[in-house]
């Protein structure tokens, strides 16, 4: 059985944590800036060096080491010019040297050339950052440069790496030089096969880009700068990232929106708008959150899954002006966390399995899918009520809750969800636990998913998705360790082919083996390895059988 490993490495998984691009020189934030500069006051593009790299700077690199700085001030929007060192032929940005455009209003102070008296609010370098584009390249690969900026600027990231398809990386559609400044926040994109043997990174999703600044206390074109244009009074302080007011959430646990938190003035009307990632995309008629009281002061927000919702708070004020805010919460389930969904959901049943670190038996002991092994996490054995009768053949084997020896969870970290009052009777939160069964009756248009809330170190779980319905269907699954996507296996253009049984049988009929995840202690922190898994004799194709319950 072919598999191919995606690994949550720690380089790739600390860019979520550190803020900072591969190589790349991030300036303080925060600068108070004076004047609008329209965001392009750094267009400049640098200059690949030549190959080699010498940096030698006598073919078209001039730029490349360290020209001499334009002087400060410089007239008539000369834009800057970004200073950076040849490494190993790899350009790096080591800081801007020059100052931002005009402005309109053209005051003769604003590189800093005029007087000391108001260079306080003046934004100049290091706080204002340069964009960093490089030039235009035919594949970020052939420079070294796969590393989740789209570092030519050209709207795609990482043209040209390789990658295993379903891993999922980090990613930043913006110039690289705003990449972790200010208001902005990556992106995700997701590996997918490129024809038979090539692979590429897919449309980078998600994130905050660089938008127009406003007058919010926010930098948001991600300049460096914090507000900056003339005559900004900030009625109100949006989140960027980090501020304490966005705190990360958990799946299934009510998620307060605190409209007074970021805006202090009069009010006449309130609106919050949330979305969420990649199953939301999927079933545009089923989000995967209760969004309450969207037009009050104070909303509330319940999502299902793991991953990043991207939140939206729109205050009318009574002169009709409005302050909007934008930002993400991040939704941090605990520990090992795999969510199913697929676009029939509302009107087909499929399963999620997980099964016992350890075990290989087949997932059915008999002919059907009400033949459910034991050893393993599924709508028989895993939820608040345990729903499978008995196992079949004969002598039926009662169903008892799966135990895998981890210890309970606090009823908070399920009680939010649909089957809260049954979790409340028993108590605890099971670990595995299956949150509720999308089987058109208890639960329709709704992700499946299964938490292991605190694995093990270097234990393999091995992912199943079960066709009951046997009609159609286009299942993707997400795995998320400590909340962060690792993998997303069946998302399109990899669509999993085929996959249909018979309908209105109760027989095995198609089962997709999705990936084995294997788990990483670091600390506190759970790390994951995701091998897809592909049919015998196969690289490529997905493993998917027929009425075939082996492991
Ligand atoms: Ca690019
Ligand atoms: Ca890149
Ligand atoms: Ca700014
Ligand atoms: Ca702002």
């Amino acid at each position: 059985m072919g598999e191919t490993d995606i690994r949550a490495s720690t380089s790739v998984r600390s860019r979520w944590a550190i803020g900072l691009g591969a190589g790349m020189a991030v300036f303080s934030v925060g600068a108070a800036c004076s004047s609008r500069s329209g965001g392009d006051e750094l267009g400049s593009d640098v200059p690949l060096p030549s190959a080699g790299g010498s940096g030698s700077g006598a073919s078209g690199g001039a730029r490349l080491d360290a020209p001499p700085p334009p002087p400060v001030g410089a007239a008539g929007g000369e834009k800057s010019v970004v200073v950076t060192v040849s490494t190993g032929g790899k350009p790096v940005l080591v800081g801007n040297s020059g100052g931002s455009g005009s402005t309109a209003s053209g005051a003769g102070g604003l590189n800093g050339g005029g007087g000391a008296g108001s260079d306080a609010s003046v934004c100049q370098p290091p706080a204002l950052v340069a964009p960093g584009c490089v030039q235009a390249l035919e594949s970020e690969a052939v420079v070294d440069l796969c590393n989740g900026s789209d570092d030519d600027c050209d709207g795609s990231v990482d043209e040209g790496c390789k990658c295993e398809p379903g891993a999922v990386q980090p990613c930043f559609l913006g110039e690289p030089g705003r990449r972790h400044v200010g208001a902005c926040v990556d992106g995700e994109q997701v590996c997918v096969r490129n024809g038979e043997l090539e692979t590429r990174w897919g449309e980078c999703k998600g994130g905050i880009l660089p938008k127009p600044e406003a007058c919010d206390t926010l930098d948001n074109d991600c300049n460096g700068c914090v507000d900056d244009f003339d005559d900004c009074k900030p009625t109100g302080s949006c989140p960027g990232p980090g501020d304490p007011r966005i705190p990360a959430g958990q799946p299934l646990a009510a998620y307060p929106l605190r409209g007074r938190d970021f805006f202090m003035g009069e009010a006449a009307r309130w609106s919050w708008t949330v979305v969420g990632g990649p199953c939301d995309a999927l079933n545009a008629g089923s989000p995967s959150f209760v969004l309450s009281d969207a037009s009050s002061e104070t909303a509330t927000f319940t999502p299902k899954l793991s991953g990043d919702y991207t939140v939206t708070m729109t205050v009318t004020l009574p002169d009709g002006s409005l302050f909007t805010c934008t930002w993400i919460v991040h939704i941090q389930g605990p520990g090992l966390r795999v969510e199913m969904c697929y676009p029939e959901s509302t009107t087909q049943d499929l399963d999620l399995y997980l099964k016992q670190p350890g075990k290989t038996t087949p997932w059915f002991t008999g002919n059907d899918q009400f033949s459910t092994s034991l050893d393993q996490c599924c709508w028989a054995n895993c939820e608040a009520n345990l729903r499978g009768a008995s196992v079949m053949p004969v002598p039926a084997e009662p169903v008892t809750r799966a135990n895998w020896g981890y210890a309970t969870s606090p009823l908070s970290f399920c009680e939010g969800g649909p089957q809260g009052d049954a979790w409340r009777g028993v108590g605890y939160c099971a670990s595995p636990r299956l949150d509720i069964d999308n089987n058109l009756q208890e639960g329709t248009g709704l992700p499946e998913n299964i938490n292991v809330d605190a694995p093990r170190e270097g234990e393999a779980f091995r992912i199943l998705v079960a066709n009951f319905s046997g009609e159609l269907s286009r299942p993707l699954v997400n795995v998320y360790c400590d909340g962060h996507r690792t993998a997303t296996i069946g998302a399109a253009p990899d669509l999993v082919p085929n996959f249909s049984g018979t309908p209105g049988s109760i027989g095995i009929g198609a089962l997709w083996r999705v990936a084995d995840v294997t788990t990483h202690l670091d600390g506190t922190k759970t790390n994951c390895t995701v091998s897809v898994l592909h049919a015998p004799g196969s690289t490529t194709a997905f493993d998917v059988t027929y009425d075939d319950p082996r492991y």
